[in-house]
């Protein structure tokens, strides 16, 4: 049994919420919430969630916002959680709405992220009926969730919530579901509320085994060539601080992974980039060359282990990760560091040693200096990464940067260089596409005083557009940049490469203008085709208080290298023309 603290700081707020009232369901739900400290929960109403809705409404404590689709909904809370590391609420309705959160509930649950998803069902009487917006959204999303409740008595809301929050925030973090039939958020009951949690088989390891750090900090004293590979895990277990001592007690040359970005400094000397399919082309021979690399919290996904039984055939494998099952999941693990990370390193980091990679750092070095990022700039046309360098610049590299899918995230990710943990918001394990521009917004309203960029595809900008509206409305002043190359750019890139130049439908014509779509929904929309305009238009979103939309009109045959073509090893790289 474990007591999980409540999150409601004010005390009056507190008392208030404590009363043993006689209650609805609905009205429990949100007392619930707010004991637990939310602050902003976004959603989408309908016939089975007007309780809720009702409850909602006037309720001077709750903060909601209407999206414009439920997709909207989730993939901003999703956003909220990563750039705020709290768990992300969103709301939807039953049937169809509960349907359309399924794409932000996996986007998610790939990725690790706490959120509470809360949707309405038809009356319990009538489930199983195939009653009208009906569906099994705990069925549904069963494979895609920590756990998914199905809540059948007014009594079990309030310890449901607080169990949901927990499971959510805990151990490997992750998305849960609370399905709320109709007449439950009706029902009356008087409130209590328990801070007592007792889980049956949910016990997360969280504490490290201390048999297990030895021997990891036994295989860095004997290794010549040692990487880290540190992932999203060390970001949410905000285990950034212990990393850098990690590495500069032991100077482990360290890659960040997509989702690792920011877990470690990019200006460290020691830090090598991306592993993988767009990786750098040092992060990729270091993996190859090296004699023991650490996982830290990253999951050995395939876009970066590539050709897995060609992956690191020299190394020692050593794997520091909350969840058990990572372990050994991918690629063959000799030393296994079951635990939250943060701990693990916390615990490495009483003993740890440099290791002996003097010579194996000025290998590095010198690759890092012969092969750096780059591209031909013309001057002829835009180029993206221009672009994002020149974000990068203009924001000192302190922005919040949220991504869509394709080759604008591989640029961002490349290009703008991140220093802080939660500053990089990304859609990685499932690579959603309409991710990004909503994920910003919840980014921002998790946090005002800072500056949001987000950073779209022309494709994936127009998959959750009417966000826009919400933007406008709330005056959220998140900069959104589109980088437009009219074409779907990273699926023509796989056709030009792989299935030499047959461009099926890849084409965007027909898309809207977008500084009129921003301007349709009251945002200011500013358009850039050159460097000159690029950074005028910049500066101007810069320096315009509320939401900016810009579109730059990009070169459409860029293509994104380093580039590993699938079936090859992660040293077989194409490293482009530039
Ligand atoms: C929902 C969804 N559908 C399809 C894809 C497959 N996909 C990956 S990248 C991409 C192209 C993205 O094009 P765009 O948004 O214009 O960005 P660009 O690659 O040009 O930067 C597609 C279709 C996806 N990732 N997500």
């Amino acid at each position: 049994m474990s007591t999980q603290t409540l999150k409601a700081t004010n005390k009056e707020l507190y008392t208030k919420l404590m009363q043993p009232d006689v209650i609805t369901g609905s009205e429990i739900l949100l007392r619930s919430l707010l004991l637990e400290g939310v602050d902003c929960v976004f959603g989408y109403p309908g016939g089975a969630v007007l309780y809720i809705y009702d409850a909602i409404h006037g309720n001077p404590d709750f903060n909601h916002l209407l999206t414009r689709h439920e997709q909207g909904a989730i993939h901003a809370a999703d956003g909220y959680a990563r750039s705020t590391g709290e768990v992300g609420v969103c709301i939807a309705t039953s049937g169809p709405g509960a349907t359309n959160l399924v794409t932000g509930i996996a986007t998610a649950y790939m990725d690790s992220v706490p959120l509470v998803v809360i949707t309405g069902n038809v009356m319990s009487t009538a489930i199983g009926t195939d009653a009208f917006q009906e569906a099994d959204i705990t069925g549904i999303t069963m494979p895609i969730t920590k756990h998914s409740y199905l809540v059948r008595d007014v009594k079990d809301i309030s310890k449901t919530v607080h169990e949901a929050f927990h499971i959510a925030s805990t151990g490997r973090k992750g998305p849960v579901l609370i399905d709320i039939p109709k007449d439950i958020s009706a029902h009356k009951t008087a409130f209590t509320y328990d801070n007592k949690i007792s889980i049956r088989g949910y016990n997360p390891t969280v504490l490290p085994n201390k048999l297990q750090v030895e021997r990891l900090l036994k295989a860095i004293d004997e290794a010549k060539k040692p990487v880290i590979l540190a992932g999203g895990g060390v970001v949410y277990a905000g285990a950034q601080e212990e990393l850098l001592e990690f590495v500069n007690k032991t100077n482990i040359p360290t890659i960040t992974t997509l989702l690792g970005i920011g877990g470690f400094p990019s200006s460290n000397d020691l830090w090598l980039g991306m592993p993988g399919m767009h990786g750098t082309y040092t992060a990729n021979k270091a993996i190859q060359n090296c004699d023991l690399l650490i996982g830290i919290g990253a999951r050995f996904d395939d876009r970066v282990t590539m050709k897995v039984e060609g992956f690191a055939p020299n190394a020692k494998i050593a794997h520091i990760d909350v969840d058990p099952a990572e372990v050994g999941k991918v690629v063959e693990t000799a030393i296994p560091c079951v635990g939250d990370v943060k701990k693990v390193l916390e615990l490495a980091n009483q003993k740890a040693k440099s290791a002996q990679s003097e010579a194996w750092i000025e290998e590095l070095q010198k690759m890092k200096k012969e092969f750096p990022l780059k591209y031909k700039d013309d001057n002829k046309h835009l180029k993206p990464q221009y672009v994002i360098e020149m974000i990068h610049e203009t924001t000192k590299g302190e922005a919040i940067v949220t991504t869509d899918v394709g080759q604008h995230q591989m640029w961002s990710a490349q290009y703008y260089r991140f220093n802080h943990p939660r500053s990089w918001i990304t859609s990685g394990g499932l690579g959603t596409m309409g991710f990004g521009f909503p994920a910003a917004i919840g980014a921002q309203m998790g946090n005002p005083d800072r500056l949001v960029v987000s950073i779209n595809g022309d494709g994936g900008m127009q998959m959750c557009s009417q966000e826009l509206a919400i933007c406008a409305i709330h005056n959220i002043p998140v900069k959104i940049v589109v980088i437009n190359n009219q074409v779907l750019g990273m699926v023509r890139q796989w056709q030009e490469i792989i299935y030499d130049n047959r461009y099926s439908h890849i084409d965007l014509s027909g898309s809207p203008d977008f500084v009129k779509l921003a301007e349709a929904y009251g945002v200011k929309g500013l358009r850039a085709t050159n460097k000159e305009e690029a950074q005028k238009a910049w500066q101007e979103a810069l320096d315009t208080p509320g939401p900016v939309l810009i579109d730059f009109v990009v070169e459409k045959h860029e293509n994104v290298y380093p580039m590993v073509k699938q079936g090859s090893t992660i040293d077989e790289m194409l490293m482009g023309d530039s």
